[in-house]
C-alpha cells in the first residue's frame, strides 16, 4: 500500500516536472464547477445548460465537472443578481438571459429592444452575423466572462387574465410583472400598465393570487410552468422581445483551464447551444396550438396592429438604444434591415 503510493507520488512528481503547464492548470482545477440557471432543465434553456454540462464532463473525460444550479438558487432566486455573483465567484458558469443581468451589464441586452428582430430570419442573421458578433463577444469579455455561445430563450409573448390585448389601449390599468431591464418595465408603462419587477420565483405566487394581472414570457415557458393554471386567460403573440441565451464562463475559471480544455468545452458549448435552439424552435413551431389547446384565447396580431406596437414601443427604443450603445444597435438594425430585403 505504502509502497505503491510511493510510486505513485513519484510518477505525479515526474509528470508534473515534464508539462508543468498541464501540470499548474490541472491541480486547479476545482471539483465542481457551478452553473446558474433560471429554470431547470425541462424547459428548452434549462435543458440547454443541461446538455452543455453533460456533454463538457464526457468529452473532459470528468476533469470538468459543470454542475447546474436551477432555480437561479446560486443567488437565492434573485436572477438579476447572476452577474455580479459571476464576478464575486459564486457562479462559474453562466447559460442565462443577459435581459436578467441589465443592472449589472446593461450593454448586454442590446438583442432585447422592442421588435429589434422581429422574425427568426433577423435574429438568426444578427447572432450570426461577425461584426456584431464580435463586437458583443468583446463586451462580454469586457465585463468578466469569456463567452463561448450563444442560444435563444424565445421571442416573448404577453399573458393577462383580464381581457385580450389587441393594441396598446388594452394594455391600461394592467398590473404586468416584469422582469431584468428597466427598459421592459419602460415599455409597459408608456403603454400605461403598471409594471412591477420580480424574480421568476416570485412571479408565479403573484399570478396565482391575483396581486399581478399579466405577465410576459415564451409560450415555450408559459406551457412549460403551466401558467394557464395561474388564471392567465388571454395570451397575445407579438414577438416583441427575444433574447440570447448566452453561455460563458468565469474569467479566472476560464483562465484556470489548459488550452486544450478551454477548446473542447468552447465546442461543447456551440453543440449545446444549437441543439437548445433547435428545440425552441420545434416548440415555437406548434405553440399557438398548444396554448390554445389549454383552452386560453391567443390573438395573434395583424399586420397592422403590429404597426401599431412598434409605433407605441418608438420612444422607449430611441431612449434605450442611446442608453445601452448606439453603434451596436445600428450594426444590429442594419443586418436585420438586410434580412427582411
Ligand atoms: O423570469 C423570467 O421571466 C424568465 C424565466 O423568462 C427570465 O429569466 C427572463
Amino acid at each position: 500500500m505504502k509502497r505503491r503510493s510511493l510510486i505513485r507520488g513519484g510518477a505525479a512528481t515526474l509528470a508534473s516536472l515534464a508539462l508543468p503547464h498541464m501540470a499548474r492548470a490541472q491541480t486547479a482545477y476545482k471539483a465542481e464547477y457551478k452553473m446558474s440557471t433560471v429554470v431547470p432543465p425541462a424547459f428548452a434553456w434549462g435543458k440547454g445548460g443541461a446538455i452543455f454540462a453533460e456533454l463538457v464532463r464526457e468529452r473532459t473525460a470528468g476533469r470538468i465537472n459543470i454542475k447546474q444550479y436551477p432555480g437561479a438558487s446560486l443567488v437565492q432566486g434573485q436572477q438579476d443578481r447572476e452577474f455580479a455573483a459571476m464576478r464575486q465567484g459564486v457562479i462559474d458558469v453562466l447559460c442565462g438571459a443577459p435581459i436578467n443581468w441589465a443592472g449589472t451589464v446593461r450593454e448586454l441586452g442590446v438583442f432585447t429592444l422592442p421588435f429589434i428582430l422581429p422574425d427568426h430570419k433577423a435574429w438568426d442573421a444578427a447572432t450570426h452575423d461577425a461584426g456584431v458578433m464580435d463586437e458583443y463577444f468583446g463586451l462580454v469579455r469586457k465585463a468578466g466572462a469569456e463567452p463561448l455561445a450563444v442560444g435563444e430563450t424565445g421571442f416573448r409573448q404577453i399573458s393577462n387574465r383580464v381581457r385580450p390585448i389587441k393594441t396598446p389601449e388594452d394594455m391600461k390599468g394592467l398590473k404586468i410583472r416584469v422582469v431584468g431591464s428597466p427598459m421592459y418595465g419602460e415599455i409597459m408603462s408608456s403603454m400605461g400598465a403598471n409594471p412591477t419587477f420580480m424574480s421568476w420565483a416570485d412571479a408565479q405566487p403573484a399570478l396565482a393570487s391575483g396581486a399581478v394581472d399579466a405577465q410576459e414570457n415564451p409560450l415555450e415557458v408559459f406551457l412549460a410552468a403551466k401558467i394557464h393554471t395561474l388564471g392567465q386567460k388571454y395570451v397575445t403573440k407579438w414577438n416583441y422581445s427575444n433574447d440570447i441565451l448566452l453561455f460563458a464562463i468565469a474569467g479566472p475559471v476560464w483562465q484556470s483551464w489548459a488550452e486544450s480544455d478551454r477548446k473542447i468545452v468552447r465546442d461543447a458549448a456551440q453543440d449545446a447551444a444549437k441543439q437548445q435552439v433547435a428545440l425552441v424552435r420545434k416548440l415555437y413551431a406548434d405553440d399557438v396550438e398548444a396554448v390554445r389547446a389549454l383552452g386560453v384565447e391567443v390573438h395573434l396580431p395583424t399586420p397592422a396592429e403590429m404597426q401599431g406596437w412598434r409605433s407605441a414601443t418608438r420612444s422607449t427604443y430611441a431612449k434605450w438604444k442611446a442608453a445601452i450603445n448606439p453603434g451596436l444597435i445600428d450594426k444590429i438594425e442594419k443586418v436585420a434591415e438586410r434580412a427582411r430585403s
